[in-house]
């Protein structure tokens, strides 16, 4: 008899569908949380018979079972664990170990893929292309390679995955692959997607109006409390905001955070593993411990959500020459515009900020990173506008009533501009 514990996520479920393909009633498959398979394969080795076949999918195991699983493979040579985590590299040191990140053209590894191949060539298992098909669309939804490669037939599998139970799911999976030439959706499952479809937009959208901003560890971090769709909402909320190193979502019930990250420079597996946790580069995830708590959840509690920038103005513009408005919760002003090619500068409530940055995207980055400062309504651009204005001819007016300044006027000395010295000068609308 063969054993599968394997991970309940839709890689661990792929490589479950692949077992029951290939060994029919021969098989146990037992689906484990990243924190329940230990227990579980404690209590299958306790009375496991010779006989028995183990092998751990898409998980890790701690090193007393480790160890348990090598005395057992010492004495049956009956063990095997296929895995794609870079956390659980360390298991090709023994014999039943069998870990790849990474094929060797670059594209990254799933369990499920693994497995595949593993059972194929075994001969275990016929090759066949909705088998292939299948395999592949798992691996891309795993790797996130199927958000580069936009491929939506991934995500939507995932989400079906979601929508019905792992038996469902299972069943309905293991007979399509073995009676169709290729993978497709059928009509039920197709409707209810598109059901799905619009309702996550919808949350998503509520979603983004929640999130805090803050810094944890020098990494800019998008705080957001949510129990459902976190792929959809990091992938969101992370495109929108690429000032944001990672986004935190939180799940408090269910004492979890999910990382998320669309930047190559940011590994949130590292992150999740401050607290115990682990997973992926992009995606990973950890328990919610008394000090994440205490990070995540109060120190942010009584930051004001960031909001999203203006989208329907007409005249405060992202990037525009003549200059554009931001404003933050702590209610600062801020105008970035070009002095030079090449050259962009930020007033901060009036006073000019020191650093000056080469492209627009680069102030609006430091912007946002530090100020949390979002795009303002045209109403408020034109505000700040009309009083900037009112303060020039207030300056000129002065600057009649003692004239021109020269070096070697005295008289001049004493005077001290009513107005900060960035208000004058080459700035662009001011003209
Ligand atoms: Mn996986």
């Amino acid at each position: 008899m063969f054993h599968l514990f394997t991970h309940n996520d839709l890689d661990g479920v792929g490589c479950g569908i692949l077992a029951k393909i290939a060994f029919k009633d021969q098989v146990r498959v037992r689906y484990n949380s990243v924190s329940g398979l230990d227990f579980q394969i404690e209590r299958f080795l306790e009375r496991a018979k010779n006989d028995d076949f183990i092998i751990v999918t898409d998980l890790s195991v701690n090193e007393l079972n480790t160890e348990r699983i090598n005395e057992y493979y010492k004495k049956t040579g009956k063990a095997k664990l296929i895995d794609h985590h870079k956390t659980a590299l360390h298991f090709n040191d023994y014999e039943w170990g069998s870990v790849k990140v990474e094929y060797e053209d670059g594209r990254l590894t799933a369990a499920t893929s693994l497995f595949y191949e593993y059972l194929v060539a075994n001969g275990q298992l016929e090759p066949c292309k909705a088998l292939e098909e299948f395999v592949e669309l798992v691996r891309l939804y795993d790797t996130w390679e199927w958000e580069k490669n936009n491929n939506e037939t991934a995500k939507r599998l995932n989400d079906l995955f979601f929508m019905i139970s792992i038996e469902d799911f299972e069943e309905r999976m293991a007979e399509r692959l073995q009676q169709s030439d290729s993978f497709s959706f059928d009509e039920f499952e197709t409707k209810i997607l598109d059901m799905e479809e619009n309702k996550i937009e919808r949350y998503v959208r509520r979603k983004r109006r929640e999130m805090v901003q803050t810094f944890i560890d020098s990494k800019c971090v998008g705080i957001v409390h949510a129990e459902s769709y976190h792929s959809e909402l990091g992938n969101e909320l992370g495109k929108e905001n690429p000032h944001i190193d990672y986004i935190a979502i939180m799940n408090v019930g269910g004492k979890k955070i999910s990382l998320r990250t669309i930047h190559d420079h940011i590994d949130v597996s590292e992150v999740a593993g401050q607290f115990g946790g682990g997973g992926h580069a992009k995606a990973s995830g950890c328990p919610l411990t008394d000090n994440a708590y205490q990070l995540f959840v109060v120190e942010t509690f009584r930051i004001e959500p960031m909001k999203p920038d203006a989208f329907r103005n007409q005249y405060n513009l992202k990037g525009s020459e003549r200059g554009c408005f931001y404003e933050n919760h702590f209610e600062d002003q801020f105008f970035v515009y070009q002095v030079a090619e090449n050259k962009w500068c930020i007033d901060r409530n009036d006073k000019m900020i020191e650093q000056t940055f080469t492209t627009f995207d680069e102030a609006e980055y430091f912007l946002k990173r530090n100020h949390s400062a979002w795009l303002a309504r045209d109403e408020h651009y034109v505000d700040y506008l009309s009083q900037t204005l009112i303060q020039s001819i207030k300056k000129e007016q002065v600057n009649d009533q003692y004239g021109t300044a020269t070096e070697n006027d005295t008289s001049f000395v004493s005077y001290e501009p009513a107005i900060h010295p960035s208000e004058q000068g080459d700035r662009p609308f001011s003209h």
